[in-house]
């Protein structure tokens, strides 16, 4: 099924439409930081600590930055290689080469299969966050960004707006010096984030900090139990519905969109009308705003008439 959604192939749009009634039960957890914080290894030291539960659990590695990407990717998959002979535990690689829908949405969709084969727990590696099209946090009912010593990455993560999408801040390599003051850093920050507006909930979780060394296991246990931590409290306090909700309309939007640019290149490729409103704004009888406008308008009304 994730073949085929890689690939874009329109059976697994109907497969996924059968799968989706049962789904909706894992906790998803999105992990994000730049490349080389140790995203693959704390997540191959994650699986340990939920395995020790029994959590049947899968891995997603997203790699939006380069369609070319193959050595990171193997990367990924090696650094949880240990895990290969546990049939408790699936790990996937998707790479945004053929995707025609856009990364969040085919991890989305590849999110939907694995939760409806039963797996518990769902962890997306990606690279940064709320920034480009993939946003891990639309998909995510749980995000962990890593940041890590001595590299000033730290500030400049918090700076670029990311601070509101954190559920749980990791500082990894805390073997490195500077790593207490980078905890202290992001507590000091995260103390002033803007509280959550929402009527119906009255409790907000506070984001925490967590110090790990992902290469020897330290502090992962402890990160395993705040990320268990915090879905029980999202449950207990009314803020799972409202995150699936958001992550609902996120995943529906996004289907439109790609459902509309079929539409629309379904139309370019085959209406006269078309190539007769193109010539028109290259000779400059019309604008391509008003253009635009009217030929949207005109698919719409096709649509009504069908
Ligand atoms: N010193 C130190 N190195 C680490 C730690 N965690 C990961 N690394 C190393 O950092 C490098 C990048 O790790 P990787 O998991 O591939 O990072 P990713 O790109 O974020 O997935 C590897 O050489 C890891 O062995 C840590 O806690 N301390
Ligand atoms: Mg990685």
């Amino acid at each position: 099924m994730i073949r085929l959604i890689e690939d874009s192939d329109p059976s697994a749009f109907e497969m996924l439409k059968l799968l989706y009634p049962h789904s909706g039960n894992a906790f998803i957890i999105g992990i994000t930081g730049p490349p080389g914080v140790g995203k693959s290894t704390l997540i191959d030291a994650l699986i340990l600590e939920f395995r020790k539960l029994d959590i049947k659990i899968a891995v997603i590695a997203v790699d939006p930055t380069s369609p070319i990407s193959g050595g990171a990717i193997l990367g990924d998959r090696l650094r949880m290689q240990r895990h290969a002979t546990d049939e408790k535990v699936f790990i996937r690689s998707m790479a945004s080469r053929g995707q025609k829908g856009g990364l969040s949405r085919a991890t989305k969709d590849a999110a939907i299969v694995l939760d409806a084969m039963g797996y518990e727990i769902i962890i997306i590696e990606t690279v940064g966050a709320g920034q480009g099209e993939f946003e891990v946090a639309t998909i995510a009912h749980s995000t962990g960004i890593i940041n890590i010593p001595g590299t000033g990455d730290g500030i400049q993560t918090v700076k670029a707006g990311i601070l509101e999408t954190g559920d749980v801040f990791i500082v990894n390599k805390s073997d490195k010096p500077d790593a207490d003051e980078l905890v202290h850093h992001l507590t000091r920050m995260i103390s002033m984030r803007k509280p959550f507006k929402t009527n119906l909930a009255k409790t907000n979780w506070t984001a925490r900090v967590l110090k790990t060394i992902a290469r020897d296991g330290t502090g992962v246990k402890e990160l395993a139990d705040t990320f268990l931590s915090h879905f029980d409290f999202m449950k207990k306090n009314s803020l799972l519905d409202q995150k699936r909700k958001k992550i609902e309309k996120s995943y529906f939007t996004s289907l439109l969109k790609d459902l509309i640019l079929k539409k629309v290149l379904l139309f370019a490729e085959t209406s006269g009308e078309y190539m007769e409103v193109l010539n028109k704004i290259q000779s400059r009888e019309m604008d391509p705003l008003s253009a635009a406008e009217l030929v949207v308008n005109n698919i719409c009304v096709l649509k009504s008439n069908n």
